[in-house]
């Protein structure tokens, strides 16, 4: 492989004259920014060499002056001549892709499946058979309507993209942060993908569905109402990329080596724990940090803090399906845990950053029809649209049917076949055959084999051609109620409060009535919250083809009751000033790094304070950059001098005043108080506020973190709750 390195070459200002790249010795190789092994890993970083790289044209011709085009005179015309700058510009042109149709948005890191329990009697797939197989992944998190530009913290779905490089070629768990979904037949998709996204005409609103044409849809989809609980659940606000569950969604099938099929879905459960934040705060991260997803993830890989979730799989064969309330092949369902327990058979962990996003987050291409032998499909619906719709958009997408050659997409196993030939053609057979049957023998190329490849299961098939929806799928509401009650009182709360937001965006006063309709169907004290914060009357409720089962309550359907037991992995804001008491400050962040937690230190300006015994303490942020929106939880901690100056300025006010609206816990300087009173808010009010008046107080302080929030504050806070 021919060295390259890291560094660059200085660059040069306009006018002055170009320096001159040492001349090359004959014969020698340049260096190069890329790796030529690109097929492995994904990996598409420089190596490292001292050698100093020369920049060249696409085609390595080198370039004396990178900085000037090529003029008729230094005043004259460019030249055309200027082979250089066409090509640069000609490339410029050409960098983007098309952004993906949903799911625009993402963010991705690499990792490691282990499979920790064998699943060889459910199926023949090594990467479920083997304890102890570690096979290589790429995970990729999106949100769904916005488009590549917009913000993390946007009320949506979020998108869990899973592809394990197996050794029987690659799977794609194609999931969600959330178990249903809002439609039971493909044939609806683009119709509700439409209804979500911006309105055609006015070309906004940008990823959110508070607009009229989504409740319009949903309104008249009595299917979507289970997926609209949780989508107007804290489940569509997390915290982080690594505090949400992962969901494969449909039943897909296991075949283990007899032929025999098991039912599966798939969980991915954090073992961060869950966590979600509030609607008033996703809104100011917004516009505080619209990479606040992103930037947490990216840092937790990179300060080495590697974000794991086991894999769990439910499984039930045919007989069991036939007793469930439901039709497991209707993706508007789930089966409760209580029903099906969820085994964990292994862990994934992250832990490593794309270091070319464009090569990686980007042109990594999903296909739900990814699986390897001994994993197979349902019949569901849905499932088999997405089966066509994956391969189908990766050609719009990348361009080419040769998509499985950029290294995030290729195999780690071998491949062979007499596919060839195409747009940017990278993994080329040689040799003379390239068909079969042959009878070249040795040379005649790939056989295919019986005996290890792909095998469908051989369901029996048999019915009548006709466009229906199975009359298994029509109860609509049961789930849905079911969802609501697994809630804690201030989940219910926050589901109501986004119900009133979202509706209260939507202009048509019917398409209002409408939806509430359905809650009718679902809990009548819901329906009742909702009206009357929309301020209008209970409409008569939507038509049900089925009417409401009383489902028990299932814990595992609640954010809160599955939250974390410590603060480790969370970050806290530590609000400092020049004089700020040293032996305080140093007692605190001991304590936070033994919990495994992360802190930033807020300041007045970003070199930092001086701490009352001299030393320096570098800012992470100045105090506007760095809102307590940022933080899950804050220590205001100035010095008597510092709080006079923090008590006049409203980003300070707004640090505290924020974090006690956010129901955040907020440990309490001895000089803080000035500053909380002119916030209007007395650090008295409630025991979410903690005295750090001394260094023994750091303990308490963090400990009391470990709950993550005060939520009784929420319903004195919240004219919503009043
Ligand atoms: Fe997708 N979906 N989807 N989807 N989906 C895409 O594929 C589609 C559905 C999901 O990070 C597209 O490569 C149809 C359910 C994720 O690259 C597209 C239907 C679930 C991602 C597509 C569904 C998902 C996509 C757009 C209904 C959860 C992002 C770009 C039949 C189980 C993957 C692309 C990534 C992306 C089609 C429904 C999850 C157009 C037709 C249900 C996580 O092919």
């Amino acid at each position: 492989m021919a060295k390259s390195n890291t560094k660059n070459q200085a660059g040069k200002l306009n006018g002055e004259s170009p320096a001159k790249a040492p001349p090359l010795p004959a014969g020698a190789d340049l260096p190069t920014r890329y790796a030529e092994e690109q097929g492995t890993g994904g990996e598409t970083h420089q190596t490292t060499s001292d050698a100093a790289l020369t920049m060249t044209t696409q085609q390595g011709v080198p370039i004396a002056d990178g900085q000037n085009s090529l003029k008729a005179g230094p005043r004259g015309p460019t030249l055309l001549e200027d082979f250089i700058l066409r090509e640069k510009i000609f490339h410029f042109d050409h960098e983007r892709i098309p952004e993906r149709v949903v799911h625009a948005r993402g963010y991705g890191a690499h990792g490691v499946f282990e499979l920790t329990d064998s699943l060889a009697d459910y199926t023949r797939a090594d990467v479920l058979s083997t304890v102890g197989r570690q096979t290589e992944v790429f995970v990729r998190f999106s949100t769904v309507a916005g488009n590549k530009g917009s913000s993390d913290l946007a009320r949506d779905v979020r998108g869990f993209a899973v592809k394990l490089y197996t050794k029987e070629g690659n799977w794609d768990i194609v999931g969600n942060n959330i178990p249903v979904f809002f439609i039971q037949d493909a044939i609806k998709f683009p119709d509700l993908i439409h209804a979500v996204k911006a309105e055609p005409d006015r070309g906004f609103p940008q990823a959110q569905s508070a607009h009229d044409n989504f409740w319009d849809f949903a309104s008249l989809s009595p299917e979507a109402w289970h997926m609209v609980m949780w989508q107007m659940s804290d489940r569509t606000l997390p915290r982080s990329f690594r505090t949400m569950e992962g969901f494969g969604v449909h039943s897909f099938r296991l075949v283990n080596a007899e032929g025999k099929s098991t039912f599966v879905k798939f969980h991915w459960k954090p073992r961060q724990g869950l966590q979600s934040v509030l609607w008033n705060e996703a809104v100011k991260i917004n516009g505080a940090d619209p990479d606040f997803h992103r930037r947490d993830l990216w840092q937790a890989i990179e300060s080495g803090d590697f974000p794991q979730w086991d894999l769990g799989v439910q499984l039930f064969d045919q007989e069991t399906a036939d007793k469930l309330p439901f039709d497991h092949l209707d993706s508007t369902k789930l089966i409760p845990e209580e029903d099906i327990p969820v085994r964990i058979v292994g862990t994934m962990t992250l832990n490593r950053n794309v270091d070319n996003f464009f090569a990686n987050t980007e042109q990594v291409a999903f296909c739900t029809q990814n699986v390897p032998p001994g994993v197979d499909f349902s019949n569901d619906p849905l499932l088999h649209g997405r089966n066509f719709s994956y391969l189908d958009t990766q050609l719009k997408r990348l361009g080419s049917p040769n998509f499985t050659h950029l290294p995030i997409n290729a195999p780690r196993c071998p491949v062979s076949n007499f596919q060839q030939d195409g747009h940017m053609a990278m993994r080329n057979p040689v040799g003379r055959v390239n068909y079969e049957p042959n009878s070249w023998g040795d040379q005649g190329g790939p056989r295919d084999n019986p005996e290890i490849g792909y095998q469908s299961f051989p369901d029996e098939m048999q019915g009548t051609k006709q466009r229906v929806r199975s009359e298994t799928f029509s109860d609509h509401y049961s789930q849905a109620r079911q969802f609501f009650i697994s809630q804690q009182p201030i989940e219910q709360k926050h589901i109501g409060d986004a119900l009133v937001f979202e509706l209260s965006k939507v202009e048509r006063v019917d398409i209002r009535a409408r939806a509430v309709s359905h809650l009718l169907n679902i809990d009548e004290g819901l329906a009742a919250t909702v009206a009357d914060g929309l301020g209008m009357a209970l409409p008569e409720p939507a038509k049900a083809a089925k009417p409401t089962l009383d489902l028990p309550a299932s814990a595992k359907l609640s954010i809160l009751a599955n939250g974390p037991d410590s603060f480790k992995g969370r970050k806290m804001g530590i609000l400092l000033t020049d004089g700020s008491e040293a032996a305080l400050f140093t007692a605190l962040t001991e304590a936070l790094e033994a919990e495994g937690a992360v802190w930033e230190v807020v300041a007045p300006k970003i070199g930092g304070v001086t701490l009352d015994d001299g030393t320096a303490v570098a800012a992470k942020q100045k105090i506007d950059g760095g809102p307590s929106i940022l933080f899950d939880a804050v220590a205001v901690l100035p010095s008597a001098e510092g709080v006079k100056l923090l008590a006049q300025d409203a980003a300070s006010k707004d640090f505290v005043s924020d974090a006690f609206g956010h129901c955040k816990f907020i440990g309490v300087g001895a000089n803080a108080k000035p500053l909380f009173d002119e916030s209007r808010v007395p650090p008295d009010l409630d025991e979410g506020f903690l005295p750090l008046g001394k260094p023994k107080d750091a303990q308490a302080f963090v400990t009391a973190c470990r709950a993550l929030r005060f939520w009784p504050r929420e319903m004195t806070v919240d004219l919503d709750a009043a």
